[in-house]
């Protein structure tokens, strides 16, 4: 259909996407054999019936156990060529990735095999592909701090830094010294906020840990001084269409808020979060917001087009897709 041309042809990139998030049932299926791991679903089918989720919590309990089939680095470079080629089916010609490596040091995954086994993926791939290193928010601030330094070896290999996992109850503040650290060293900065979590938190997140983008970020609208403030520092909001409705933040698509996003002047992106797990990659969110929703071929556009501008790309690298 037409919907389906458009979108497909449009270059864009991709701002918000959890690599663990991009491992298909039948690659966690694949590797667990090969691995020797044992899983607690019988079949692909039966881990694809689990994924019935209420709210976020319901959704990384089981991210995490899907997570736990990689251990060697071409399990990490398998996921992410995997996702590198969906990426590229759907024209996506710039992707700044999330890997969550405290997810895999904790179960004895040497934070070399992680580092070397992505970025390997990144490097063959025609698409350009950038590493953002997130820390879980469920974890110490101690925790997200020795996760940094066992990264120093390997910070060549990111552009930057993030903040993700559990939201409430684990606001920006808890990681002022990390992230203070982290701008120190020169690396972009981005935290999940205002996804499950207030308005404060995206407020905090700015304020405090100086973020550069919101990933997210959809609950900004309660508060409109907020939502001023972020249209008026053109901070960008990678949102996650698809993952917004599985997960809860909203009932049905036709109930999301991008088009009040656009419409307040703000800089929004549209993004696939965890793929394999919310029903679609990055074409698939384009097609469900836009036939759930008012949206027109200008908003289309602008949203291709700020997805290039809210990226990391150096200037005159980003100018060539503007
Ligand atoms: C995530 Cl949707 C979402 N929110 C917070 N943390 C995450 N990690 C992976 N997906
Ligand atoms: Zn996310």
């Amino acid at each position: 259909n037409q919907l389906r041309t458009v979108v497909q042809a449009m270059p864009k990139a991709e701002l918000h996407i959890h690599i663990e998030g991009s491992l298909e049932p039948e690659l966690i299926f694949a590797l667990a054999a090969r691995n020797g791991v044992a899983l607690p679903y019988a079949s692909v089918e039966a881990l694809r019936a689990a994924y019935a989720f209420t709210d976020l919590q319901s959704f990384l309990d089981i991210y995490y156990a899907g997570a736990s089939v990689l251990l060697q680095e071409q399990d990490f470079y398998d996921m992410t060529a995997a996702y590198l080629k969906k990426a590229e089916a759907d024209n996506v010609r710039h992707t700044e990735i999330f890997f969550d490596p405290q997810t895999h040091t904790a179960r004895g995954v040497a934070m070399e095999t992680v580092f070397n086994g992505i970025h390997r993926a990144c490097q063959d791939s025609p698409v350009s592909a950038t590493l953002i290193m997130c820390f879980l928010r469920h974890l110490s601030e101690e925790d997200a701090l020795s996760t940094l330094e066992a990264a120093t070896p390997y910070l060549d290999k990111i552009i930057g830094v993030g903040l993700d996992s559990s939201e409430v109850g684990h606001p920006p503040e808890k990681f002022a010294r990390v992230f203070a650290r982290c701008r120190e060293l020169g690396l972009h900065l981005v935290a999940h906020a205002g996804e499950e979590g207030p308005p404060a938190y995206i407020e905090s997140a700015l304020d405090v840990l100086h973020v550069e983008r919101i990933d997210h970020g959809v609950r900004v609208l309660e508060d409109a001084a907020l939502t001023a403030r972020v249209a008026r520092e053109r901070i960008a909001l990678t949102v996650c269409p698809l993952s917004n409705t599985k997960l809860r933040v909203f009932d049905q698509m036709k109930d999301h808020n991008l088009v009040q996003l656009l419409d307040a002047g703000l800089v929004a992106t549209v993004n696939s979060d965890d793929p394999a797990y919310f029903g679609g990659y990055m074409n698939d969110n384009f097609i469900a917001t836009f036939e759930a929703l008012p949206l027109t071929l200008a908003h289309a556009r602008t949203l291709a087009r700020n997805s290039f501008e809210a990226s990391f790309l150096p200037a005159e690298q980003k100018q060539r897709f503007l």
